[in-house]
């Protein structure tokens, strides 16, 4: 059975090339840019959104980060993927809260700052800042008295949360008055796994 995965590491791509080389399976990259390769009728036939990551393991083939990420740890990686069922839904809690809470926020920023260089629209950046204080906060306050997001050990929820929140980097996001988040990132970006997908461009 052949694995192989489609995106490049400077997009949403990232997420999903960290946690192929998370889970220690053998895989294909195919290099896929959102702006050059994404339209081709190759790729639509693999996700026929047009965007980045996708994910063909034998039979199986997948597009949405947060899914491609819960299925690759569930089925190779059983120490990054909770045992009960409780936790389990936790761990798609987060993941779908980082995507709906998290990242149109990020988003409204990103446009603007790397988008709209010539034209940036202050008010749109201070409103999704200033939409971004409460999940911030949550986050925050949950991240008090753990490691990680379930607990003890890195799992698929600090992969996904983190994942995603990898874009606050890039919008340069004050940190300051969410210590636990500042550690707990650091903890989550030093993992050797992210590094090596970083390179896959
Ligand atoms: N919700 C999707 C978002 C994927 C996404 O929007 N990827 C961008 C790259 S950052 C893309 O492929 N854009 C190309 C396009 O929208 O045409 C996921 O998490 O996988």
């Amino acid at each position: 059975m052949t694995t192989t995965i489609y995106g490049v590491s400077g997009s949403r791509a990232i997420r999903s090339l960290w946690a192929i080389e998370e889970v220690g399976l053998e895989y294909t990259h195919v290099a896929t840019h959102f702006f050059k390769d994404s339209k081709t009728d190759d790729y639509l036939s693999v996700n026929p959104n047009g965007r980045i990551p996708a994910l063909v393991d034998g039979d199986v083939t997948l597009f949405e980060s947060m899914a491609i990420n819960l299925y690759l740890t569930k089925k190779y990686a059983p120490a990054l993927y909770p045992e009960s069922e409780g936790e389990q839904a936790k761990a798609i809690q987060w993941s779908v809260w980082a995507i709906s809470e998290i990242e149109p926020q990020q988003m409204q920023i990103v446009i603007q700052k790397f988008f709209n260089r010539d034209n940036i629209d202050q008010s749109t950046i201070d409103s999704a800042t200033g939409n971004l204080q409460r999940p911030m906060a949550v986050l925050n306050e949950h991240l008090a008295d753990r490691e990680y997001l379930l607990g003890d050990s890195f799992t698929v929820a600090d992969l996904n949360v983190s994942g995603v929140m990898l874009l606050m980097q890039m919008i340069e996001f004050d940190l300051s008055a969410y210590p636990n988040i500042k550690n707990w990132t650091e903890r989550c970006y030093s993992r050797d796994a992210l590094k090596r997908a970083q390179s896959l461009d």
